[in-house]
């Protein structure tokens, strides 16, 4: 710990990472599948998805970056000189361990920890936590956290202009009316969380109801994507089922909206942009997804406001 304190709040803003160059990916691909290394096919698979997207660049750490920059700035007007804000990566440095000893490093006794990904389960924010929380402890420092933000006003807001504008592109990219259905879609989780009464479904199911209906759109559901190639069960149907069963109900088009994530990155570039959109053109089906939130303003006040609300938990401990 640092001999001087800096009396501001710290902020651990904490995203899923991703590898800094093809070198990096075997590492990063061990440390989600918890320290045991993939195989070769494995391996090559996955960096196979990375040249795939934008020719092996990793777009989730610039854009991590950028929520991280577009956070600070947003704080320092709610709230000038009172937080500074931190990195903490999941499974690529710097590691929210790393963050959390940055902080005790730099002084920092009180903080407040907030995930890039705005619904709660246990096997994900809550992972995220738990690793925080651990090292806050050891290295003396109090925090509290945002749980989860899927409600926030403005986060609908951001995605609900998304929705409307990419049912905008879709009516004008064709001159016959389509029949249109909105996927709204999240990253799978193993099917056993129903069991642990995990929020996690129930809350992708209320953010999008609550889009949908701001929106105006009745037409829609909810689907998983990008589940785990694990023996295990996964929460489904798949979204490459989903488009299936969309294409026999004689839909001609769907917007997919991925309310799960907030950046541009593997799992939205790949699985949505280039495997589902094959899956949806072998079925004749149009798919338009809609834009990330990324830096977006509304984003960033959401986070800011969340943070603010957090700091309330930590003046009462
Ligand atoms: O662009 C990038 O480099 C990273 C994209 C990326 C994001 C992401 C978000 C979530 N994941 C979640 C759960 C799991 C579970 C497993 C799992 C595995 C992978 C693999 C890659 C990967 N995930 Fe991920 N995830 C991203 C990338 N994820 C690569 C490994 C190969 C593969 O299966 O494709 C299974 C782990 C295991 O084996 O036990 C579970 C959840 C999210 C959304 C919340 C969050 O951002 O934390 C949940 C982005």
């Amino acid at each position: 710990m640092s001999e001087h304190k800096d009396n501001r709040i710290g902020v651990l803003i904490m995203s899923y990472g991703t590898p800094e160059s093809m070198d990096d990916v075997e590492a990063y691909y061990t440390h989600i599948r918890r320290g045991h290394a993939p195989t070769q096919e494995q391996l090559n698979e996955l960096k196979g998805r990375y040249e795939a997207i934008v020719g092996g660049v990793f777009p989730l750490r610039e854009n991590t970056n950028g929520q991280a920059a577009g956070l600070q700035d947003k704080l320092e007007q709610l709230a000038p000189g009172q937080f500074v804000c931190y990195q903490g990566l999941k499974h690529a440095r710097p590691y929210i361990e790393d963050g959390v000893e940055q902080m005790a490093n730099d002084g920092i006794t009180r903080a407040v920890g907030i995930v890039l990904a705005p619904h709660y389960s246990i096997m994900s924010v809550g992972g995220y936590i738990k690793r925080a929380q651990e090292k806050a402890a050891e290295a003396g420092i109090a925090m509290s956290f945002v749980k989860q933000y899927h409600l926030h006003p403005k986060l609908l807001k951001a995605l609900t202009d998304r929705v409307r504008d990419g049912l905008k592109r879709l009516a004008n990219a064709s001159d016959d009316e389509e029949k249109v259905k909105v996927l709204f879609s999240a990253h799978s989780l193993p099917e056993k969380i129903r069991e642990l009464g995990d929020p996690y479904e129930q809350q992708l199911l209320e953010t999008s109801a609550a889009v949908a209906k701001a929106a105006n759109v009745e037409d829609w559901q909810f689907t998983w994507q990008s589940a785990g190639r694990t023996r295990e069960p996964w929460l489904g149907p798949d979204i490459l089922e989903t488009l299936k069963a969309v294409a026999e109900e004689g839909y001609t088009a769907v917007l997919v909206a991925p309310i799960g994530f907030v950046s541009d990155h593997l799992e939205v570039l790949y699985d949505l942009d280039i495997e589902a959109k094959a899956e949806a053109k072998a079925l004749g089906v149009k798919l338009d997804r809609i834009a990330m939130l990324n830096r977006d303003p509304l984003y960033m006040e959401t986070l800011a406001e969340s943070v603010l609300e957090a700091q309330n938990g930590l003046n009462e401990q």
